[in-house]
């Protein structure tokens, strides 16, 4: 019986990481997720999994502590899905943003280049990199303009990754991913931020919501769809950049409009919009060609921006009923 396939995951506690972690395990892999210290745990999105994958100490801004999993562990496939990825806080912490999101990927492809430079990498790319956007929709080949220093910092992890597969022959991919949302959201991103406060202000936990810009638009999708085209693109015979998008866009308005149409509320009544909420530098409208994914892939999105919203309301209306 040949081997099951064994794969790291970075940034495991984090949205992507435990739907994808979930969908390596359906898919029989020995999944290794890498964890950094912390005095309390986060393992609320991984708790009920927990028992079936190995969690391993490691942190993107420690080169050795990357070197010793792999070595340790001897992965055949790397995600890195770990980064500072909360745009807002790009402004306020930007050496660390870019020491995570962007020096961090040369670190891990620098120890997979020297314990074992056959492991098949995927980088956690973003829309967020063609941020004033020079064509739409954005595809593969649109330059970038980044407006954020998250967004610089991606850009970097995304040159570096074609770079250890241009200098190297590695197999590193990465996946150019449109905002892609679900119940496991952070709560501070505005879309989980929404279905949050409209579940609380229906239950009577609060009575509005501050936001910031509404007008901006987002093409998005549902985080459990887009990690299949994580795994996808590392099991193609040649590595590649790939667009992984709805190519449907909406307002963060039409979010409101739905989440709290969905629980029989008029949006309009309890938003505040708050003027320390609007960024520095905004990225307006985002929406993506993914038809190189559905070409190569055969990957398409499942879920909707209507379904999600409502999935989303709905998993909030449970959470904070069991909270009451
Ligand atoms: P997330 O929920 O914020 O998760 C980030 C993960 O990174 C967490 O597990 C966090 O660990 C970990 N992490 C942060 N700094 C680290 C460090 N120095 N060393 C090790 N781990 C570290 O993000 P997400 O939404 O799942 O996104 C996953 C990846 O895709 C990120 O790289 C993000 O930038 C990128 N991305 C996301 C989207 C999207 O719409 N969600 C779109 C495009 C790209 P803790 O739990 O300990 O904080
Ligand atoms: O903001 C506007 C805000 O923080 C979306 C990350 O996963 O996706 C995410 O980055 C829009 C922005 O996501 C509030 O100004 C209004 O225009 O949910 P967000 P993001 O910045 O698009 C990309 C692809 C990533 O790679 C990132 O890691 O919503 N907005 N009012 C607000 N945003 C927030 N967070 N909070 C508000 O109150």
């Amino acid at each position: 019986m040949s081997q099951p396939k064994r794969a790291l995951v970075t940034g495991v506690t984090g949205q992507d990481g435990s739907y994808l972690a979930e969908f390596l395990l359906g898919q029989g892999y020995d999944v290794l997720g890498m964890v950094r210290r912390s005095s309390t745990l986060n393992f609320e999105r991984i708790h009920h999994f927990q028992d079936r994958i190995t969690l391993v100490p490691g942190d993107l801004l420690d080169q050795v502590s990357l070197i010793d999993v792999l070595r340790e562990h001897r992965p055949t496939e790397v995600y890195n899905l770990a980064a500072q990825s909360f745009v807002p806080t790009s402004w306020s912490q930007p050496v660390l943003t870019g020491e995570a999101t962007a020096l961090g990927v040369t670190r891990i492809l620098d120890a997979i280049r020297i314990v074992d430079p056959d492991i098949r990498f995927y980088q956690a790319s973003s829309s967020e990199m063609f941020g004033k956007v020079r064509e739409t929709p954005q595809n593969e080949l649109t330059p970038f303009y980044p407006r954020s220093p998250y967004g610089v910092a991606k850009v970097y992890g995304h040159w570096i990754t074609i770079n250890y597969r241009e200098s190297y022959g590695m197999h590193a991919s990465s996946g150019i991913l449109f905002n892609h949302e679900s119940e496991r959201r952070g709560l501070e991103f505005v879309t989980r931020k929404i279905s949050h406060g409209a579940a609380r202000i229906k239950l009577g936990q609060a009575k509005e919501l501050r936001l910031g810009n509404l007008d901006a638009e987002r093409d998005w999708g549902y985080a459990p769809d887009y990690v299949r085209a994580m795994w996808l693109m590392v099991q193609q015979d040649e590595p590649g950049d790939f667009v992984v998008a709805t190519g449907k866009r909406h307002s963060v308005r039409e979010f409101c409009e739905l989440a709290f149409g969905h629980v029989g509320l008029d949006y309009r009544e309890y938003l505040v919009q708050d003027p320390r909420l609007i960024r520095p530098a905004e990225v307006d409208t985002l929406v993506g060609d993914a038809s190189k994914a559905a070409r190569v892939l055969g990957w398409a999105p499942e879920v909707g921006f209507e379904e999600l919203a409502v999935r989303m309301v709905e998993a909030d209306l449970r959470l904070l009923a069991t909270n009451q």
